[in-house]
């Protein structure tokens, strides 16, 4: 396997902190212990976690205003890649790459397959991108894609969702993410329940061409692009076109894409009982679509939606498996530092969400001891479960301290040299 960092400089820092984290580890277990929880159990758990890298949140995002390039920005698919590897050698967590179609488009799918398993990377779902006209297409997606009153923009929209499964296929890839950005921006604009139905229509032609083992998932957004309706803004409708498309059809819940203050945990209890959640973008935010850094802004959020992961887990067994991937922008920090704390914090919410002691939750809750039941959640998501996640880094090999050792290694300086600023990178505007 080809490592981006210099193994030995990893284990030397892990070398430099490993007797202070042996000792925050041995007390956790003690406190662990008394309360009857095997932290090597835990540990494992957290070895075994894995989130998913956007291609497109290795480069500046920005945002609808502004894009600040940063210095070293992968400036093609394989240098994104590359990015991509270094997050996974120091987090340890984020073996899946999810590619975006025609941004991340190879030339040559079989030497992207092989350059990605030489990283020690593979392809989770991919992303179709009808939300934006590329250069030279015959047919505008100004008045929508999926859903546009224009057939000829229709079928382009439903034969480029085609070309991405075909790509996928090509590279491992078992799934096809869509969000379009259609909808209306005035009233009148449109025919609400006329635009869903052609919306259904081209996603059944869609649906048509996925290969048997894959899975087809559906984005919600509340709003943006479309400020008055968007087609899809939510779950439910999410849920319909997903029941109506049939099995392989998931809806996919990414964290921003809901009005503040939404109950999001119980939109997830809701999609997995009826067996219809696929998976998250994670990422966080205050007021919309803002794409920080998981668990920046709401780290309680993320730990309620993990503890009810945990109960589907245990009511459902292994068929549950959920998607995990990141879907972050990031204009004013290093992708790379942003992405791996985000890996952390998803897993640091997967790790509290099974210090949960349900059997006692469970029996505060058909006592109606309210105090007690909330108290029990508040207990995990306190527990600073971070010597658990570090030692799970140490042993899988990768950095305790992944943004610490990466800063050491010197990889932004060294690609600053190495990839001159290009202007326009692909990823960038709406996410
Ligand atoms: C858009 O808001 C969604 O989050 C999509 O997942 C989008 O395809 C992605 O963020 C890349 O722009
Ligand atoms: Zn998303
Ligand atoms: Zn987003
Ligand atoms: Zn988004």
């Amino acid at each position: 396997m080809d490592y981006v960092i210099n193994t030995s400089l990893v284990q030397q820092h892990n070398a430099v902190l490993r007797a202070d984290l042996e000792a925050d580890y041995a007390a956790l277990a003690g406190t662990l212990a008394r309360r009857g929880q095997d932290i090597e159990k835990l540990t494992t758990l957290a070895q075994g976690f894995q989130v998913a890298l956007p291609s497109w949140g290795v480069g500046t995002g920005g945002t609808r205003f502004a894009r600040f390039p940063g210095v070293g920005e992968p400036r093609n698919v394989e240098e994104k890649l590359a990015d991509c590897a270094v997050i996974n050698q120091l987090t340890g967590a984020t073996p899946l790459v999810s590619l975006h179609f025609p941004w991340d488009k190879p030339s040559d799918p079989k030497a992207l397959f092989e350059r990605a398993k030489s990283l020690g990377l593979s392809f989770d779902a991919v992303n179709s991108n009808t939300f934006q006209d590329q250069a030279g297409q015959a047919h505008t997606y100004k008045y929508g894609s999926l859903t546009a009153m224009s057939a000829a923009a229709r079928e382009q929209a439903v034969q480029h969702n085609i070309e991405c499964i075909e790509l996928g296929r090509q590279l491992g890839s078992k799934g096809l993410t869509v969000w379009v950005g259609d909808g209306a921006n005035f009233p009148g604009q449109s025919n609400l329940r006329g635009a869903l139905e052609r919306y259904l229509d081209s996603m059944r032609g869609i649906y048509a061409a996925l290969p048997a083992d894959w899975l087809m998932y559906i984005e919600h957004k509340l709003f943006e692009p479309a400020f008055y309706a968007t087609t899809i803004a939510d779950w439910g409708t999410s849920f319909a076109c997903a029941q109506t498309l049939g099995e392989k059809a998931k809806c996919l819940v990414d964290l921003g894409h809901h009005a503040p203050n939404t109950n999001i945990e119980m939109i997830v209890a809701r999609l997995a009982q009826f067996g219809k959640l696929g998976g998250f973008h994670f990422n966080d935010s205050k007021y919309g679509d803002d794409d920080l850094d998981s668990g920046s802004i709401d780290p309680f959020q993320l730990f309620l939606v993990f503890n009810e992961l945990a109960d589907a887990a245990l009511r459902d067994g292994p068929a549950f498996k959920p998607a995990y991937m990141l879907d972050q922008s990031h204009n004013v920090t290093d992708p790379i530092e942003s992405l791996m704390s985000s890996a952390v914090e998803v897993q640091r919410a997967y790790v509290q969400a099974a210090l949960v002691d349900r059997i006692a939750l469970a029996g505060f809750q058909e006592a109606n001891d309210v105090h007690q039941a909330a108290q029990t959640l508040k207990r995990a998501f306190r527990t600073d479960v971070s010597p658990i996640l570090a030692m799970a880094r140490m042993r899988s090999g990768a950095a305790v301290d992944p943004v610490a050792c990466y800063r050491t290694v010197g990889y932004r300086a060294q690609k600053a040299a190495e990839r001159p600023a290009k202007a326009g990178a692909s990823g960038s505007g709406i996410v």
